[in-house]
């Protein structure tokens, strides 16, 4: 007893006599006792509309940025230099209105994020991409495809979709080559996608030759068409063209079986979605539409990333998800190639971007937009979207 007595107070003495010298007692189990390493975070903003109508593409959105940021961190995070880093995805919602748009951003940035991931909307991304201008914040839309977004003159601005000069050119030319239509009436949502759509396609319809039967326009939260859809049916067009999203197109294309309008409903990206065939039902075959990029089943990589989302979200892409997907991984590229994520070195470092994504390969014109942007057709038959054609 008075031997263990004595062993313990040469222990308690030795311990002293080493934490006077500033070292401390080995632990017994060092893998048990350290704390794990501090890992530091760049945050990258993520923003579109989690509310409202459109909140299921902007969900769509937020989850393919979610999964490339949880892959990133899981194969280890970004190293710079002798420190690792992971990503951090902070979300907002913008309510796909342009003033919540620039509410959202100045968060964003506020927040200190080093990039920005959208917005979904071309009337949000707009307005916003000058306080991400201002804030030296590079911001890539995965959807957004109004061609004014890139016309502004911003070294922060890209989108990694085909613009509306491309995607409206794309529709008229369907319309009069592929449905050899000879009349069309145009409607729009009034927004800067909807309508600038609905004006390209106009253009370039007449330049085909097409009869332009009636231009009509509602707003983005309509549910009742029946006043313009009535004034269509007089006309009896070809085609009906809409300018507008998935949220108000479903409703449009029952209301048009209703009043047993028979023309091919022909509509951009924002429609082409499967929410679409949901909400019009068994109106939904009139559709014919167009994706602002790849046909996701026809990229090499495109199975490979729908499993994944099925598997992470338990839900189906809806349109847009692959290339938010995309933008993070290009945000990590120029993060790498400038071994910094400060604002200006990773916005300096983006017009050499040449990144194999799922989407294709991402690099960018002078401008912001993307090289080599592909518009892809599909219609709705039984109730999947088919794939019909792809121009670039
Ligand atoms: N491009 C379709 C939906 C987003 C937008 O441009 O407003």
């Amino acid at each position: 007893m008075k031997r263990q007595i004595q062993l313990a107070a040469l222990t308690v003495a030795a311990a002293a006599v080493l934490a006077a010298c500033g070292k401390k007692e080995e632990p017994a189990n060092k893998a048990e006792a350290a704390p794990p390493p501090a890992v530091a975070v760049i945050k990258i903003g993520h923003v579109a509309p989690l509310t409202g109508g459109i909140a299921h593409l902007g969900k769509d959105n937020e989850n393919g940025a979610r999964l490339a940021v949880e892959e990133i961190n899981a194969a280890g995070g970004i190293k710079i230099g002798d420190k690792t880093f992971n990503l951090e995805l902070v979300p907002e919602d913008d309510k796909a209105d342009p003033k919540e748009g620039t509410v959202a951003a100045q968060k964003l940035v506020d927040a200190g994020v080093a990039a920005v991931v959208g917005h979904l909307n071309s009337g949000t991304s707009i307005p916003a991409s000058k306080i991400y201008a201002d804030a030296n914040v590079t911001q890539i839309s995965p959807s957004a495809t109004n061609p004014k977004l890139t016309e502004q003159g911003f070294k922060t601005t890209f989108r990694v979709v085909a613009n509306d000069n491309q995607q409206g050119a794309v529709l008229a030319n369907y319309a009069a080559e592929t449905l050899k239509a000879k009349t069309i009436a145009i409607v729009d949502d009034r927004t800067a996608y909807g309508q600038g759509l609905a004006d390209v396609v106009e253009r370039v319809a007449k330049e085909k030759g097409l009869k332009v039967v009636a231009r009509e326009f509602t707003n983005d939260k309509a549910t009742d068409f029946n006043a313009i859809l009535t004034k269509i049916r007089g006309t009896k067009p070809d085609v009906i063209m809409y300018g507008g999203m998935d949220a108000t197109a479903g409703p449009m294309a029952k209301q048009m079986k209703q009043l047993g309008i028979k023309s091919v409903l022909l509509a951009g990206d924002g429609v082409c979605s499967p929410e679409f065939i949901k909400l019009a039902g068994d109106a939904a075959t009139v559709l014919h539409c167009s994706m602002a990029g790849e046909a996701v089943e026809k990229l090499a990589k495109g199975a490979e990333f729908v499993d994944k989302y099925k598997k992470r979200f338990n839900a189906d892409v809806q349109v847009y998800s692959p290339y938010s997907y995309d933008a993070v991984y290009v945000i990590t590229d120029a993060i790498k190639r400038a071994g910094s994520a400060d604002r200006a070195a990773i916005t300096a470092a983006m017009p050499a971007t040449d990144y194999p994504g799922v989407t294709g390969t991402i690099a960018f014109d002078d401008k912001g937009d993307i090289k080599g942007g592909a518009i892809s057709m599909f219609q709705v038959k039984g109730d999947k979207l088919e794939y019909v054609s792809t121009v670039r």
